[in-house]
């Protein structure tokens, strides 16, 4: 089947393009497009269409094909060719016009979209920028600050505002071909010449040099470390000062330096993760689904209430429940804050707030979620309480619904065993915030139901959550690996590291936030209540949380206390060293005979971020991950890793897992090492000169 049909239609020259599924910009649709373009200059056509079948208008360049040898035509030298038609190109837009697809509709003379399409050059989450005269075209049409906006955000924009900002010439109501047809013969009968953005100059009041290096400085601060946005600016700069051909030869120049860096092959690798998470190896695609139209949540406390509003904010209804009248207005009052909080920072407009609140219903009767499609228990950390929980839920809900636990560590099989129906028990591991954090941890049980599994992996996209399914044990993926990253940042600071060396090394690496400061937010007081329940075996050498123990015992619990690793501005909440916790570590470390000494950042990272992978690596060989391309959408999208590593597989990969290896049996073999015991699956990848990522596509 041709990607490209082409049919003269009232002395138009239709080039219908249908390359399933989002008519990516492959090899074969360029070079179709090129043959059409060039055929239509003789033909008796007046001017030329360029619309899409399928769901979408072009969604960019092929991804799949970066990185291998490029094949002519070009996108820059496609875009030319329609550029230079002879006769005028109008690209009618519908869906999603991103990346390459939106330097297509650039690159032609005049574009026409329905209202809800999207446009946007979103380059820069692939670590890359628009290498096909997008850096050039838009900010002719724009201005300079309008395209750095939508280029280095990469957020699409809706066609109205591509209207305002000259992008679009015309909005379609109703349906696109009819209306891109009469546009077509309109502009036809009107005489309309080709206008070639390329011949147009940037608007030089938008391209000021302060606004250059303000823009620089917060993208600075918002993409720390990233280089794609930072060639972004330079690119706009060029638009500004040069000519089109001039400023194209620096965007080809900065483009392919992006693509060949360690950070795009990073944010590819996600992309692509991403979309596979979603997936499960051995459930059926054509798994029928159950329906989930109501949803019922035990618990309205900070979990709950945030993830009521997910189900609210898609137009499902949710009935939250509470032990009592107090609580429950509790919980109701935070929901109301949190939506008055979306509305403040214009997410979302007072009618959809009071769209959402009157989805969200409250009640203190178990009965009242026996027709729920779905019932979420969202009550404190406590296996026994939960238990109770499910079998509450087990005498009044429905067959056939599906109940589910927001459990971030315990063990589903047990909370399962508690019902009659282990088969329709399953864990979703919401984040806290849970309205704002993507990722979503599907834990399968032992008996989970395939169609409970399949249903749920649907769901989350449909509340705009990234799934990724977990198997059972203690902490499931992210928090499993998340104990033993914890545990090397204590025994670093006991060793003789400090709270801000420790977290200024992972900050400055790309974490969103240090271990030490990320426990702080969280409370100390959690990890300690936990660690109450465990015994010594599993606690481990006594050293390690000694210090965290301390403090906590001094009502140092961290932000909510004002004080914890360190101690926090009452007003502002900023964060200040405070030489009261380095006497703590000292102290500890005089009762654990422990002699510190220096500890070299790299020593501090690789300890911690190695930690991270080790684990992974088991959690790969037990089968509690699909792949592990999975952890990496976990640790991005769950725990602030940074996406320009890639995640903590890939970012091994790239390191080379001989290199991991051996800096962990090097851990391993100094004294006091003995957990640092290297994966098998780590130590048989390395020695075979493979990876996760080969390992995880066999
Ligand atoms: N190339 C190849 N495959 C793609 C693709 C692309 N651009 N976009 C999507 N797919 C695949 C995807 O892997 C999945 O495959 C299927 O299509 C459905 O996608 C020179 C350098 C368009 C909003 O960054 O944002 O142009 O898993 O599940 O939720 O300047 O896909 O089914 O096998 O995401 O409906 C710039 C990327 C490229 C847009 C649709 N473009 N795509 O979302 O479906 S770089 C992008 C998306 C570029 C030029 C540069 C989304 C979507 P599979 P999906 P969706």
């Amino acid at each position: 089947m041709s990607v490209v049909s082409y049919e003269i239609n009232e002395h138009i020259g239709v080039i219908r393009i249908n390359n399933p599924p989002v008519n990516a910009l492959s090899h074969a649709l360029r070079a179709a497009i090129q043959d059409a373009v060039n055929a239509a200059q003789t033909d008796e056509s007046k001017a030329l269409l360029l619309i899409c079948e399928g769901r979408t208008f072009i969604a960019g360049a092929d991804i799949t094909e970066f990185g291998k040898p490029p094949k002519d035509p070009w996108l820059p030298e496609l875009l030319d060719t329609i550029e230079q038609s002879g006769k005028i190109v109008i690209a009618a837009i519908h869906g999603t016009a991103l990346g390459g697809g939106l330097e297509t509709a650039l690159a032609s003379h005049y574009r026409c979209a329905v209202p809800s399409a999207k446009i946007g050059l979103p380059e820069v989450k692939l670590g890359l920028l628009p290498g096909a005269g997008g850096t050039q075209r838009l900010p002719r049409l724009t201005g300079a600050k309008a395209a750095l906006d939508i280029m280095t955000s990469g957020i699409p924009i809706a066609a109205g505002k591509g209207e305002a900002l000259g992008v679009i010439d015309r909005i379609i109501d109703g349906d696109l071909e009819q209306g891109a047809m009469a546009f077509a013969k309109e502009l036809v009968e009107g005489g309309a010449k080709p206008r070639r953005v390329s011949e147009l100059s940037v608007d030089p009041a938008s391209a000021s040099a302060d606004m250059f290096d303000e823009y620089r400085k917060n993208v600075a601060k918002r993409a720390r470390g990233q280089i794609a946005p930072q060639n972004i600016i330079k690119c706009v700069e060029a638009a500004a000062e040069l000519s089109f051909d001039e400023g194209s030869k620096i965007e080809r120049q900065l483009f392919e330096a992006c693509m060949y860096s360690p950070q795009s092959a990073a944010m590819r690798h996600l992309f692509f993760a991403e979309r596979e998470a979603a997936k499960v190896n051995d459930i059926p695609k054509d798994t029928p689904l159950r329906s989930i139209e109501s949803v019922g949540i035990v618990g309205g406390g900070t979990m709950g209430g945030g993830i009521a509003m997910n189900f609210a904010n898609v137009g499902i209804p949710v009935t939250l429940l509470e032990i009592n009248n107090d609580a429950l207005d509790r919980g109701l009052g935070i929901v109301k804050k949190n939506y008055a909080i979306s509305m403040k920072k214009g997410k979302l407009s007072e009618q959809q707030v009071e769209q959402c609140l009157s989805l969200i219903s409250g009640t203190t009767d178990y009965n009242d979620l026996a027709d729920a499609d779905l019932a979420i228990e969202a009550v404190f950390e406590n296996i026994d309480i939960k238990k109770e929980v499910f079998a509450r839920l087990d005498s009044v809900c429905k067959q056939g619904a599906i109940l589910a636990t927001n459990t971030s560590y315990q063990d589903v099989d047990q909370i399962a065993a508690a019902t009659g129906r282990p088969e329709d028990v399953i864990g979703l591991h919401f984040f806290s915030p849970a309205n704002v954090m993507k990722l979503l941890e599907i834990v399968r049980a032992d008996k989970t139901a395939d169609d409970v599994v399949a249903t749920c992996m649907k769901m989350a996209k449909g509340i705009r959550k990234v799934p990724v399914l977990s198997g059972v044990c203690y902490g499931f993926i992210g928090n499993r690996m998340l104990g033993k990253y914890f545990t090397e940042a204590q025994l670093c600071l006991i060793e003789g590291s400090s709270p801000e060396q420790i977290d200024s090394v992972l900050q400055t690496w790309g974490m969103a936030m240090g271990p030490l400061a990320v426990g702080d937010l969280a409370g100390l007081d959690i990890g300690y209540k936990a660690r109450q329940g465990l015994s010594d075996t599993e606690k481990g050498d006594p050293k390690t949380w000694a210090v965290a123990d301390a403090l906590v015992e001094m009502d140092r619990l961290g932000q909510k206390s004002g004080a914890g690793y360190y101690k926090y501005d009452a007003e502002t909440r900023r964060r200040e060293s405070d030489p009261a916790v380095m006497k703590v570590v000292e102290e500890k470390a005089a009762e654990f005979k422990v002699t510190r000494r220096d500890i070299g950042d790299q020593e501090i990272l690789d300890r911690l971020i190695f930690a991270l992978v080790n684990e992974g690596a088991k959690i790969l060989e037990e089968g509690i991950a699909q792949r592990s391309g999975d952890i990496d959408v976990v640790y991005v999208y769950g725990y602030g890793f940074p996406v320009a590593r890639g995640g903590p597989m890939h970012f091994a990969d790239a390191v080379g897992l001989s290199e991991v290896y051996e800096t962990i049996c090097a851990f391993r073999d100094q004294p006091g090492g003995e957990r640092w015991e290297p994966a098998p699956l780590l130590e048989k990848l390395a020695k075979a000169g493979s990876s996760f990522a080969e390992w995880s596509n066999s």
